[in-house]
């Protein structure tokens, strides 16, 4: 199998594990369910890498989703620029949004004999036969930022993301504070069936349960785009009228096209309507800047690093926690700029 023959070069470089060893461990990769806390730091900078890693010529394919938002792009360069700085020889697929493409692109990545591979998985479900294809073949699967749903665990090696419950919750409280508990919202979610979208809808609602006056007048997704953001803001500001006090976003680039809508309909954002959204992108501490943004909870896109570590664990066939969560923070227009200059993204 060809993985045990590149486990075995880097079990030999890393000193850490014999050929055998690393290829019991990782054939019998059921580890259990252990999540630790790590990653970027509060101003979005990248979290250490492990030292000694080992700077091997392997290959990596990476699915990604998409270039829907910022935060992709943003995600994108984390892990392409890792790779360069490994020496890590990276096969990158854009799926354009469609999970058809990633799982086309993840079978090609499996037929061309890659090392590892790296998957964002667009959406939750309907992975288990291109997983299991590529178990089969004895290729790691790292998934990054985004979580999917599978019986069999052990069919990825681990998942690298933020906590979006914790995030969408989060975005709930400061708005109840911000507003003191009374608000008509008009929610902008993210591409349905995506983990960030069921995850921060699901965490907001959580947020609000015990305010009886905070209202979701209306729920839409805008699939984590600018321009989609705006145009369903657009036509629900249309419907709702001055009725709505505030949107909350599943995304900052959603957000900013509503921002967009907000003054169009001749209204001013961040006062007349209260925005808050999830990312920490640089558009949105612009904003917040501004103060057409009122509030942003950090998600950090940094995750190069962190998913190279785990790959080449992998490879060796050290077992990995089932999940690792990245640490988010909360910013707003009252900390925004003490702190716009530091942000990597
Ligand atoms: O928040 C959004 C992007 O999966 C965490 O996807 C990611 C989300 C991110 O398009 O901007």
């Amino acid at each position: 199998m060809k993985s045990n023959r590149l486990m075995n070069q880097i079990g030999a470089r890393l000193g850490l594990f014999t050929a055998t060893t690393a290829a019991i461990l990782w054939a019998g990769c059921g580890q259990q369910s252990k999540p630790v806390t790590g990653g970027p730091s509060a101003s979005g900078g990248a979290p250490a890498s492990t030292p000694g890693a080992t700077k091997a010529g392997y290959t990596v394919g990476f699915a990604q989703v998409g270039a829907e938002s910022s935060w992709r792009t943003a995600e994108t360069d984390s892990i392409k620029g890792e790779a360069e700085q490994r020496g890590v020889t990276l096969k990158f697929s854009d799926a354009q949004g469609k999970q058809e493409n990633q799982i086309k692109a993840v079978r090609g990545f499996i037929a061309q004999g890659v090392d590892a591979i790296i998957l964002a998985p667009v959406v939750e479900t309907g992975w288990e036969p291109v997983l299991k294809e590529a178990k089969q073949a004895g290729i790691p699967v790292v998934l990054v930022d985004r979580g999917l749903k599978v019986a069999d665990e052990s069919l990825y090696a681990t998942l690298i993301a933020s906590d979006f419950v914790a995030e969408g919750r989060m975005a709930a409280e400061w708005l109840v504070k911000k507003t003191g508990g009374k608000a008509s919202i008009i929610e902008l979610q993210g591409t349905p069936g995506a983990a960030p979208a069921i995850d921060r809808k699901k965490g907001f609602e959580e947020g609000l349960k015990e305010h009886v006056d905070m209202k979701i007048i209306a729920s839409q997704s805008g699939d984590f785009r600018r321009s989609v953001g705006k145009e369903v803001a657009e036509a629900l500001l249309k419907v709702h009228g001055t009725k709505v006090t505030a949107v909350y976003a599943h995304n900052d680039d959603m957000a900013l096209g509503a921002i967009q809508a907000i003054e169009e309909a001749g209204r001013k954002p961040g006062v007349d309507v209260i925005v808050v959204s999830i990312d920490g992108v640089k558009g949105a501490f612009e904003a917040m800047v501004k103060g057409t943004l009122n509030c942003s909870v950090e998600c950090s896109p940094l995750l190069g690093p962190l998913a190279f570590d785990a790959v080449e664990k992998a490879l060796a066939g050290v077992e990995l926690p089932k999940k690792t969560i990245v640490d988010d923070q909360v910013y707003d227009t009252t900390t925004a700029k003490d702190v716009i200059d530091s942000r990597k993204y």
